[in-house]
């Protein structure tokens, strides 16, 4: 059993599998704190877990490949000893993050761990510069700039044969901050996150992230393994003939958001701002959740629906510390948001409204986009249960936003499912 070393998991962890591990943060622990705790930081891996002892750690050595075939060799200890120390906060997101809200709500099945919202964390990671490690091994990186380099890509390969690639452009971009990092929140890389060494490429998709890194090469070719060519890739959603080849891989992520917590309150007197105009009896609704733009481009706007999208409010940004590496931002932003469903919003399903529950608490929610089919009969016909969509998507200082719909991107695979996050909330009227 390759699997028998692999480390103990914090309980909190929602496991999708167990070998290879694969588990999300719970949604509480995602919107708790700026900064996810190591032990509930999401975990994907494809393979098992390499186990190094604390002296195997420090002897551990790290290649550096040259485009003529020059190595250089490092130790962690080198690493630690001979470069400037640097601490870069930033997200992981996974290019599955939120593929089960892209299966149901598009009514199309995807392949792939279906995860929820939490395959996306956000850490302070220190190491070195990759740019550092580079330059030090004999890259020159004046040839990126004038276009006479022979590397076009840094591959980068794990312990356990892992390897993705990203463009040479970025490893050495003095704005890239892309690091060799040993340690994660002030402590060693858990074994999970790649103890003793893993690359971060802030802004970029988390595969490119690799653990447990053992290979830097650098290569007028993208990285040879098949989660490069053959993975993490979009297609168009009626797209029938892929051609693996032709399309691009995933690097910078897109803008995406989520609601991690949705709690129902009183039945008030309706605030006279709110943008449906409507002063009728509401529903208190508190919501929170995060936001997050790749590329280094920062969130400047969270937009929240009540009433499913027809009209729109704005979120408060939470003012986290938040850290620009010269203009860049490689963090999520936490936003809240307080208001009232007016009563006319929720609908049965015969008013074509957004679904009815009948076996749930007044106060809980269910999850997803997935509607109940129309036709569907309910038991409970008793029950006064009338639901409604809450909304939001973000966006970034670029003004991209996010597509209202799972269906306009669904692709096969299931990668960057970044549709608005719709939830279900219901209550008794
Ligand atoms: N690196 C190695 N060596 N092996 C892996 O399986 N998985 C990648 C990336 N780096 C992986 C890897 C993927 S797809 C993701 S989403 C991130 O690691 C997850 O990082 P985390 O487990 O620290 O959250
Ligand atoms: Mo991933």
């Amino acid at each position: 059993d390759p699997f028998a070393d692999d480390p103990m998991r914090h309980p909190d962890l929602i496991t999708r599998t167990l070998k290879p591990r694969n588990a999300e943060t719970p949604e509480q622990a995602l919107s708790a704190q700026f900064i996810t705790p190591n032990e509930l930081f999401y975990v994907r891996n494809h393979m098992w877990v390499p186990k190094l002892t604390a002296d195997e750690a420090e002897a551990h050595v790290l290649t550096v490949e040259l485009p003529d075939g020059t190595t250089k060799e490092y130790t962690l200890r080198d690493l630690k000893t001979k470069f400037a120390e640097k601490k870069i906060t930033a997200v992981l997101q996974c290019s599955g993050n939120r593929r089960s809200h892209m299966s149901r709500g598009s009514d199309r099945a995807t392949n792939g761990l279906q995860w929820e919202a939490g395959a996306i964390s956000n850490a302070t990671w220190e190491g070195v510069l990759l740019a550092d490690i580079l330059a030090d091994a004999g890259f020159d990186a004046a040839t990126v700039r004038d276009g006479t380099s022979e590397a076009q890509h840094v591959q980068f390969s794990g312990m356990e044969a892992y390897g993705s690639s990203i463009p040479i452009k970025k490893a050495v971009d003095p704005q890239g901050d892309v690091l060799l990092a040993y340690g994660m929140n002030g402590k060693p890389l858990p074994r999970d996150h790649g103890y003793p060494l893993r690359s971060i490429v802030p802004g970029h998709v988390a595969a490119r992230s690799v653990k447990w890194l053992s290979h830097v090469t650098l290569s007028d070719e993208e990285s040879p393994s098949q989660w490069q060519r053959k993975d993490y890739k979009c297609f168009g959603p009626n797209q029938t003939k892929v051609d693996w080849e032709k399309a691009p891989a995933i690097q910078e992520m897109p803008v995406q958001s989520a609601i991690t917590g949705v709690k129902l309150g009183e039945w008030t007197a309706q605030d006279q701002s709110a943008p449906s105009g409507s002063d009728g009896p509401a529903k208190e609704v508190a919501l929170n959740g995060y936001a997050y733009s790749g590329g280094g481009r920062s969130v400047i706007r969270v937009d929240v629906s009540l009433d499913d999208g027809k009209t729109w409010s704005q979120a408060n940004l939470l003012p986290d510390q938040e850290s620009k590496y010269d203009g860049k931002s490689w963090s999520w932003k936490r936003w809240t948001f307080n208001g009232a469903v007016p009563l006319e919003a929720f609908k049965t399903p015969e008013d074509g409204g957004a679904g009815h529950e009948t076996d749930e608490d007044k106060n809980t929610i269910r999850r997803g986009t997935a509607r109940r089919p129309a036709n569907e009969t309910t038991q409970n016909t008793k029950s006064n249960r009338r639901c409604t969509n809450v909304a939001i998507k973000a966006t970034d200082e670029v003004y991209n936003t996010q597509p209202e719909s799972h269906a306009a991107t669904w692709n096969f695979r299931g990668n960057l499912a970044t549709a608005w996050h719709r939830v279900q909330v219901c209550t008794d009227c």
